[in-house]
């Protein structure tokens, strides 16, 4: 165990990604979703999904806490760990870009150099970082799980945002900012380009 494999070499497929993109009508895309845990990363990826599905689209979500249930079922909190989870995330997450699809990562991530590394290994154009922006304070009020009342209490070591680091995307393709819930029949987000900054309620 623990050995790096060698003699091994890669086999190119005859089908690449133009063909897949005509044949699905769309690139595939990593959308990676960062933030704290309780920021809305799941939810916002299930409704894309959703969206994306009802309209054609073949998307699929990769999420940190579903992973953690077989994939990553051995990594724990740690940095190291982290790491590895996210790595992982990348991994299957480039695979089923390169098949076409658009894929929706929602995980913690915490580490800027974790996702820097997954942008590497996707081509250009097929990573964009979404920095769901919930203030701790926000995340701690909704608490859905209650993880960070125990975390308060001491019964969770390193919890993010709490006694573990979490870096955010200093350049993120899309910012996702809360706004309070606006007056019924007022718009409260727009589409926005690369770069730009969009809020959610
Ligand atoms: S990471 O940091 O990217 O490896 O984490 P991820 O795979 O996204 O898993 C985060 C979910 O695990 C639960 N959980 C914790 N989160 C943060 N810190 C600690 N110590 C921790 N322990 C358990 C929590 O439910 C996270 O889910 P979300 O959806 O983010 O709330």
């Amino acid at each position: 165990m623990n050995q790096v494999a060698t003699n091994v070499r890669w086999h190119h497929a005859t089908i690449g990604p133009e063909e897949r993109a005509q044949r699905l009508g769309q690139r595939g895309v990593v959308v990676w979703l960062t933030g704290l845990s309780g920021a809305g990363k799941s939810t916002i990826a299930a409704r894309v999904d959703a969206l994306l599905h009802a309209r054609g689209r073949h998307s699929y979500i990769l999420d940190g806490d579903n992973l953690r249930f077989g994939l990553c079922r051995d990594l724990g909190f740690s940095p190291e760990d982290r790491a590895e989870n996210v790595r992982r995330l990348g991994e299957a997450a480039r695979l089923l870009q390169d098949a076409g699809l658009i894929v929706l990562v929602a995980a913690i991530s915490p580490y800027r150099e974790d996702r820097a590394r997954v942008r590497e290994r996707l081509p250009p154009g097929g990573f964009l970082e979404v920095f769901v922006d919930a203030p701790l304070a926000v995340c701690e009020s909704r608490d859905p799980k209650g993880l960070y009342r125990r975390a308060r209490a001491g019964e969770i070591a390193g919890f993010s945002g709490i006694d573990a680091p979490y870096e955010p995307p200093e350049a993120p393709d899309l910012h996702l900012t809360l706004v309070p819930h606006a007056p019924a029949g007022a718009s409260s987000s727009a589409a926005t380009p690369a770069g730009a900054t969009s809020a959610v309620s």
